[in-house]
Order: structure tokens, then C-alpha cells, then sequence
């Protein structure tokens, strides 16, 4: 592998105290094994057609089950069980890209009887599938119209495999259902940790990393 810019860029970035030298040496050396994939991700939805995708339960008509709520299509997801917001409704969705850090969601409203759309709506992560973190919950902003989208944003840094959403209330407690046609899990993937205990480090790069050491040091 080649580096030209990195170790152009060493010049002016450099540190007058020891400290600051250990700490660019760490940076470069985070550099060279990650490269530039973690910098200027676009958030997008990380769900795609054919994700892995269990519904809270299966109380739904036949044509009208959870894989309808990420096929990028108006069909929608309907749960008998959110009749009088008895229960929460939703899913648990593993998106195939991977690990993914979450950050918003978008939810469009199905084709008919607003009183059914999702009112309010709980977020949470998990790594093993088991074990569910809380990312976010809250409103979900109305909907002006049948087939439109609303967005919800919030803070979170943490990573996860798998996402459970689930719909507490419906917009009018109602005797049927709740009802969704779409939602996107907006967020960025995490690069993938390309090392692993007991990997051969060949000599070319600890040699890479042994020069840039030894220059920031000298310098
Ligand atoms: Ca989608
Ligand atoms: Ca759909």
C-alpha cells in the first residue's frame, strides 16, 4: 500500500509536545489500518427488501405482514393486536449490510383509516439478538394525508445489529389494527474491523509504522 498523503499531511499537523506526538502517531496508525472508509458517510436507510424481518406476532392477513413495511412499496403492515393499543405492535428487523448506527426513522402512513396510523413509537438495539438497548421513543408527527412520510431524528452513537420498533399507540385507539405502509431506519454502516487477535502483521507495514514512529518522534 502506498501512503502519499498521509505522510505529506504529518508536516502540518504536527504536535511540539510528546503527547500530542503519541497521539498523531495513534491517529496515523488508525489511519493505515481503516483508511478513509469511516469519514463523510451519508445517513441513509439501512433496511433493504429481504432484510430479515419477525414481527412482534403474526396477527396480521396474509398479504399484509411485516416485510410489506420494508419492501420500498405502499404496501403495508398490519397488526390485529394494536386494536385499543392493547399491545405494542411492530418488529424486529437485521439489516444484511450489518452493523449500523441509527440516528432517525421515517414511517408513512397506509392507504386508509388514519385512526390506525402509528402514534407513538419505541426504538431499540441489540448485538446478539437477545438482549434490546433503548435507542429512542416518542411522537410520531402526524400524518397530513394517507401515503406521506414523517421523520423523527435523535442522538445516538451506539452500533447494532438488529433493531426492534414497536408502535405503543395508535393515533385513536381503535377496534381493529395498527397500520403501517413504510419505514426507513436512517443511519450510516460501520466499517468493518478488518483485524483480528492472531493475524500475521506482515513486515512491510510495521515497517510503515515503525518509519512514521520514528519520523513524528525526530520531528
Ligand atoms: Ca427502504
Ligand atoms: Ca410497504
Amino acid at each position: 500500500m502506498n501512503h502519499p498523503s498521509s505522510t505529506q499531511a504529518v508536516p502540518t499537523a504536527r504536535s511540539t509536545t510528546a503527547a500530542g506526538r503519541r497521539n498523531l502517531t495513534a491517529g496515523l496508525a488508525s489511519l493505515l489500518l481503516f483508511g478513509t472508509a469511516a469519514v463523510g458517510l451519508a445517513q441513509s436507510d439501512i433496511t433493504q427488501p429481504g432484510d430479515v424481518i419477525v414481527p412482534t406476532s403474526s396477527n396480521s392477513p396474509g398479504s399484509e405482514g411485516a416485510a410489506n413495511a420494508i419492501d420500498n412499496k405502499t404496501t403495508k403492515y398490519l397488526n390485529f393486536d394494536g386494536a385499543q393499543n392493547a399491545v405494542a405492535t411492530g418488529f424486529t428487523v437485521t439489516p444484511s449490510v450489518g452493523a449500523t448506527i441509527v440516528t432517525g426513522l421515517t414511517l408513512q402512513s397506509a392507504n386508509d383509516a388514519p385512526e390506525r396510523d402509528p402514534a407513538t413509537f419505541k426504538l431499540e438495539g441489540s448485538n446478539d439478538g437477545t438482549n434490546f438497548v433503548a435507542i429512542a421513543d416518542g411522537t410520531v408527527p402526524a400524518f397530513s394525508d394517507r401515503f406521506v412520510t414523517v421523520r423523527n431524528d435523535f442522538a445516538n452513537n451506539q452500533a447494532f445489529k438488529a433493531y426492534r420498533l414497536t408502535f405503543p399507540t395508535t393515533a385513536s385507539a381503535n377496534g381493529c389494527c395498527m397500520q403501517v405502509a413504510e419505514v426507513e431506519l436512517l443511519g450510516t454502516v460501520v466499517p468493518p474491523d478488518v483485524t483480528q487477535p492472531g493475524d500475521v502483521i506482515v513486515p512491510g507495514r510495521a515497517g510503515l509504522l515503525y518509519w512514521v514512529t520514528t519520523w513524528l518522534i525526530k520531528n
